[in-house]
């Protein structure tokens, strides 16, 4: 028994390996996300707040009831994580909501 070193035999030979290193890290960086946060106010009613969140962020009845209640007690609350652009689109459509309303309810964005 010898060991021949050329030997495909049993092997795969489908020219697929044209004897580079692959590229495993992606030159194109991925865009920056941006928190859409939610302010408190002394002001606006909850059932305004709880409907904002339902009607532009998606969220269910209960899910924008809890957040509702959290920026309550604690000034402020994360409400999504987007794009700049999708964003930047929420929190322009939620201030002239609100506004529309004449409730000083602010919206705001940053990075994550
Ligand atoms: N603090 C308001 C009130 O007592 C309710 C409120 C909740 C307002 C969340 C804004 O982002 C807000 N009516």
């Amino acid at each position: 028994m010898h060991i021949d070193p050329t030997c495909m035999a049993g092997k795969e030979d489908d020219d697929t390996d044209l004897g580079v290193r692959l590229e495993t890290r992606p030159k194109t960086a991925k865009p920056p996300l941006y928190k859409v946060l939610i302010l408190n106010d002394d002001y606006t009613p909850m059932e305004f707040v709880v409907h904002v969140l339902e009607r532009f962020f998606g969220l269910t009845h209960a899910q924008a009831f809890e957040i509702m209640l959290t920026v309550h007690k604690k000034g402020v609350a994360v409400v999504g994580v987007f794009s700049h652009e999708i964003a930047e689109t929420k929190v322009s459509l939620v201030m002239d909501f609100a506004q529309q309303h004449q409730h000083p309810l602010q919206c705001t964005m940053e990075k994550e």
